[in-house]
């Protein structure tokens, strides 16, 4: 297939200029103007932004909770990251039951993701079960193309929490083989002390997960994370920065050098703690996730954190838990609601570029370099899978976004799916939206729609929006990312 993108504004990390787009098969194949003919396919760009195809740092899709059941939505679900502009996002593989790392990759791939997903997907590693194995592992993980890992410092008494020394340990394993590491940053001690006393002095609703889980708790873990990464010299991404408090570990940590990368994501830049006020508690656990949403006051905050890249990543942390689970809140034998009963984690892999464009680059928050940058670019450098994606170049992948910046719309959940059945983001405004998307030089989104059959699907016994016929591909990502090159700095 010969397609050609016209007529377009393309713009990239650096830059911005009016040009034509040769693709031949899945890459591109040359930028320029007045190309011969003839072409099986010409789409006319006219008054579009050609952007990269977005790359999603942070997505958990099927994701395992410390029971082994899944409160994620399926692969099957990944179509709306892709009708939002993005064409690769990095999942994370948390172990399956029983399963080393490794195993459960292969599980991930050849079982649980096949033939389902939409967009293209990369991995992270997650630990979740740190065993006698893991250590050996991580070598071995690289080399299968999944150059990151995630820990938590958080969620102590489960098999997600890694103490100090295992976190120490793997971040020396890490280092020797060129993975970056890639921290969850809450006291897990901090936590429990303000979920006790909240439970002790009777109170349970929603709005006590944001009232126990203090910044100060997300920031002591981070300066922890900082000092550890340092001492050991391994490269370190903190995911879910929330707040000033834990925004200003890193740009210390920055500004003296050291090889610290950090994540923003969309509903801590739009979104605030009061969405958990809500009279319903339906509704209000919708927006339980942790780290939990923040006063408003630490928008401006992050915002400006990205401008000047203290924050250099914005990752959709997509965990989309359905109503069903988020319901799980309900403690039946006492009779009534308990905030640590709900599974933690928003769905936002669809709504991420529509957030960062309408409250980044058109309230004059951000340029448009810097919104490919931190949604596409830096994404991509970080795990290892640039420039085959995060950039428009000749012999990247044809993953192509003609952004339309006329586009006005409220999200709703009819116009802004999210695979389960809300939006967190329901009722904001919203400017510009990814008119056509092309993923490996296929049209896969046409007027802001996903073009692939969307049905009905059961996972659980929960049903789901999902699409049949995942095209995605596995892209391994190589080791030694951006993080190894803040290093050598
Ligand atoms: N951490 C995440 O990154 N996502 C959802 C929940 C969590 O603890
Ligand atoms: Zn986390
Ligand atoms: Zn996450």
């Amino acid at each position: 297939m010969r397609v050609l993108v016209k007529n377009g504004t393309i713009v990239t990390a650096e830059n911005e200029y009016k040009a034509d787009i040769l693709i031949e098969g899945e890459k591109i194949a040359a930028i320029g103007m007045h190309f011969d003919g003839p072409f099986d396919r010409e789409i006319d760009a006219e008054g579009m932004y050609v952007l990269p195809g977005g790359v999603d740092n942070h997505a958990h899709f099927e994701a395992l909770n410390t029971d082994g059941v899944t409160t994620n939505e399926p692969y099957e679900t990944t179509w709306v990251a892709l009708q939002g502009g993005t064409t690769t996002i990095v999942d994370f593989c948390t172990n399956e039951p029983g399963m080393n790392l490794v195993d459960s990759v292969n599980y991930r791939l050849n079982v649980r993701a096949k033939g389902k997903v939409a967009p293209d997907i990369a991995l992270h590693a997650c630990c979740t079960d740190y065993t006698d194995e893991t250590l050996s592992e991580i070598p071995k993980l690289v080399e299968m193309g999944v150059p990151s890992m995630k820990l938590f410092m958080a969620y102590k008494g489960t098999s997600l929490y890694m103490d100090d020394m295992k976190l120490l340990n793997c971040l020396e394993a890490a280092q020797k083989c060129g993975m970056l590491m890639m921290v969850h940053a809450e006291n897990p001690d901090v936590l429990d002390k303000c979920r006790n006393d909240a439970a002790a002095a009777g109170h349970y609703e929603a709005k006590y997960h944001y009232m126990t889980r203090p910044p100060y708790g997300e920031a002591e873990a981070v300066s922890r994370a900082i000092r550890f990464a340092d001492a050991v010299k391994c490269p370190m991404c903190i995911v879910h920065v929330s707040c000033i408090e834990a925004g200003e570990e890193i740009r210390r940590a920055r500004a003296e050098g050291k090889a610290i990368i950090g994540e923003t994501c969309p509903h801590y830049l739009v979104l605030d703690k009061h969405k958990m006020d809500h009279p319903d508690w339906h509704v209000a656990a919708r927006w339980i996730c942790s780290p939990a949403l923040r006063d408003k006051e630490n928008q401006d905050y992050l915002w400006k954190a990205l401008n000047e890249d203290w924050l250099s990543v914005c990752g959709s942390d997509n965990s989309g838990t359905p109503q069903a689970q988020k319901d799980w809140g309900w403690d039946e034998e006492n009779q009534r609601f308990d905030f640590r009963k709900v599974p933690n984690g928003c769905p936002g892999a669809g709504d991420r570029l529509n957030a960062l464009w309408t409250y980044g680059v058109e309230a004059g928050r951000m340029t448009r370099q810097k919104f490919v940058d931190v949604c596409c670019t830096l994404p991509a450098k970080l795990n290892g899978i640039f420039p085959r994606k995060g950039t428009i170049a000749v012999g990247s992948d044809a993953d192509l976004v003609l952004f339309d910046p006329t586009y006005r719309g409220t999200i709703t959940l009819e116009t802004n799916p999210t695979g389960v059945d809300y939006n967190v983001f329901e009722g904001l405004e919203q400017k510009g939206r990814a008119d056509t998307v092309l993923l490996r030089g296929n049209v896969v989104v046409e007027k802001g729609k996903y073009l692939g059959e969307i049905k009905e699907v059961v996972m659980d016994g929960i049903t789901y929006l999902g699409a049949t016929g995942g095209q995605g591909k596995f892209i391994p990502g190589k080791p030694y990312g951006l993080g190894y090159d803040l290093l050598k700095k």
